[in-house]
């Protein structure tokens, strides 16, 4: 009897011994993160990341059923390292040399509704009237214009009727060249940014809001910089705080410094300010973001005529860019022409050509108001700006 108490008693020991030295061993591994307290029972149960543990720690407090949760009870929440606040480096953008042609295919809606159509259409055996006029409608429900459309169209009757027999190859290369006519192709395209010896290059950038003038005024200074070009912002924009560190972001970046002024302060000091510094920095250039939209009851146009004639004590302004969303078509004439009436406006920057079909705002706006597109936005990343080539656009439309 006592033998048997004995080997039970011995039993128990080593069964416990090794217990112990496996939980031991358990307890060598790194303890998770505390877990906060109190839990959020609001919360909705974390999601589990890579990496995560699949199963409850098992070196966790023992506890008895009753106090295990049910599964609707809070959930195990995993504290996560806070991230670690780093300077980002300086960006190196893509050369601006065929951006146009490295982008064409995000053309990809105005080439199907316009160029593909027009091909379509031009290829029919018979080109009765009928024909002409999906023609001239194809043209329209582009944007391009009742006056272009016309034109065009008129000439391409009378080019198809001299050509008699026609082939596709015929008929591309008549329709590229109709299309680039149209587009025109002995504007100067260039953005005038050229400092010279005791002041910068002053870019001034405007636009309804939305349109898209903060995002370009980034761009443009990622283009200037991957150019050799040393670059201020003015965030003349003081309708809210965020757009001012919208800009500042896109410039820090680049490493291009962002001159600011007080929320609601006074545009035409912030823009005056900047080319200030930009002077004094001895910078290349300086592109002024302004406002869609504005606090005071002035006008947005008055408004805009001030920053132009405050920062003109420093210098003439060497560029204002107008900034149109393509999307909203016809619409943007409007807006276009109010704004060419208060400031000169030397170029035409359309945004958003990605996502629309109306490639043919290009035809209409440079009509409207006589100054060439010259830059075009294709996306929303960061080097999606790309110089306005009118041979790369009108071939991007037609296709390969
Ligand atoms: N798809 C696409 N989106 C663009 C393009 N350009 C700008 N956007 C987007 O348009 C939106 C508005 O751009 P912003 O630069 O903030 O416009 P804004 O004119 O400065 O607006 P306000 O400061 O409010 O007047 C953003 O979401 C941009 O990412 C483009 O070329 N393509
Ligand atoms: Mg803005």
């Amino acid at each position: 009897m006592e033998i048997v108490i004995l080997a039970v008693v011995i039993a128990v020991v080593v069964i416990g011994v090794l217990g112990g030295l496996i939980v031991g061993s358990r307890r060598k591994r790194p303890l998770p993160p505390a877990p906060p307290t109190p839990p959020d029972i609001t919360a909705p149960p974390a999601e589990p990341h890579v990496g995560d543990e699949a199963e409850t720690p098992r070196d966790e407090e023992r506890r008895t059923i009753e106090e295990v949760d049910l599964p609707d009870g809070p959930a195990v929440v995993v504290v996560e390292e806070p991230p670690t606040v780093e300077a980002p480096p300086i960006e190196i953008p893509e050369p601006t040399a065929g951006r146009l042609i490295r982008l064409r295919t995000r053309l990809s809606r105005s080439q199907n509704a316009l160029g593909k159509g027009l091909l379509t259409l031009l290829s029919r055996e018979h080109l009765d009237d009928e024909t002409w006029e999906e023609i001239e409608d194809t043209l329209l429900t582009a944007d391009v214009g009742v006056q272009p459309t016309q034109e065009l169209v008129e000439r391409l009757r009378e080019r198809v009727k001299v050509l008699g027999t026609r082939t596709p190859e015929e008929l591309r290369a008549l329709l590229r060249d109709e299309l680039l006519q149209l587009v025109g192709t002995s504007m100067d395209r260039t953005v005038r940014t050229e400092p010279e010896t005791s002041k910068p290059g002053i870019v001034m950038v405007v636009g309804v809001n939305g349109t898209g003038k903060t995002t370009t005024t980034g761009k443009l200074a990622r283009v200037l910089v991957a150019d050799g070009r040393t670059v201020v912002l003015g965030a003349a924009d003081t309708f809210r705080a965020a757009a001012a560190d919208q800009l500042q972001t896109w410039g820090e970046r680049v490493g291009a410094h962002t001159v600011r002024g007080p929320e609601a302060g006074d545009p035409a000091s912030v823009a005056f300010d900047a080319v200030k510094e930009g002077k004094e920095m001895g910078a290349d250039v300086v592109l002024i973001d302004t406002a869609g939209r504005l606090h005071t009851k002035t006008g947005l146009m008055d408004e805009l005529g001030k920053v132009k004639r405050v920062v003109e004590k420093h210098a003439p302004l060497d560029e204002v860019l107008l900034v149109l969303d393509a999307t909203t078509g016809q619409n943007g004439l409007v807006q276009a022409r109010v704004f060419a009436e208060v400031v000169d406006i030397s170029g035409i920057v359309l945004t958003k050509l990605d996502g629309t079909a109306k490639g043919g705002i290009v035809v209409a706006v440079q009509r409207e108001l006589g100054v060439p597109v010259k830059l075009v936005g294709l996306g929303e990343g960061a080097d999606d700006l790309a110089p306005f080539e009118p041979e790369a656009f009108v071939d991007a439309l037609i296709g390969d």
